[in-house]
């Protein structure tokens, strides 16, 4: 799909401040891509669509994770967590993307996962350090990315979790999982 049309089907499911950071996401991914010889036309892709279903009802999106059979335990988290995996359905659905390396990078962007791809690990990344994003970190972050791929994504994903406790707010199981694979796995 060309980069215009698919800008195009995202920018009508999203507010322009989503769009905006979208096109952060884009441009930021492709640069990872390049650095780190990833695929960059499945990193453009992914990220175009990353936060497909964000504004999505939150009744639809319980609907389709029901339907799905998607992690139930997502059911007992906060729907923020929703968009990631309900997206990666509807994109394939209603955009027709059917490229697996695509689809479990916009599954994934949310919590990670043990056992990332090189393009999930990008996204995932890409979404944190894009342009438009004020994390207190996240320079530190953006500092790490072009060097360390999985240093920076750990990062993130340590610094998100802090962010989580520090509100008392509920952490995924799934996001602590990625966090512990990373520091036993990490190269
Ligand atoms: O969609 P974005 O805002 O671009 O970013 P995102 O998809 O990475 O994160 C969406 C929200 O999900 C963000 O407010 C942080 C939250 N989040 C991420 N991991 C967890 C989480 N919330 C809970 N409760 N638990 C998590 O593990
Ligand atoms: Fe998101
Ligand atoms: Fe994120
Ligand atoms: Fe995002």
């Amino acid at each position: 799909m060309k980069q215009s049309k698919a800008l195009e089907l995202v920018k009508a499911q999203l507010t322009d401040r989503r769009y905006e950071h979208t096109v952060g996401v884009m441009e930021t991914a492709v640069q990872l891509a390049q650095t780190y010889g990833a695929d960059m036309k499945k990193a453009e892709l992914a990220a175009i669509f990353h936060d497909y279903a964000k504004f999505r009802p939150k009744e639809e999106m319980k609907q389709l994770l029901i339907e799905e059979q998607m992690d139930e335990r997502l059911l007992h988290f906060h729907h923020e967590l929703w968009h990631a995996p309900v997206g990666a359905f509807l994109v394939q659905k209603e955009v027709g993307i059917m490229d697996e390396e695509v689809l479990s990078a916009i599954r994934w962007h949310t919590t990670g996962r043990p056992g990332m791809t090189q393009l999930e690990k990008i996204i995932y990344l890409a979404d944190y350090i894009e342009p438009g994003r004020r994390f207190p970190g996240v320079d530190d972050v953006r500092a790490l990315a072009p060097l360390h791929l999985e240093k920076a994504v750990l990062a993130a994903v340590k610094n998100s979790i802090l962010f989580l406790i520090g509100k008392q707010q509920p952490v995924f199981p799934v996001t602590i999982d990625t966090y512990n694979d990373f520091i036993q796995n990490g190269d």
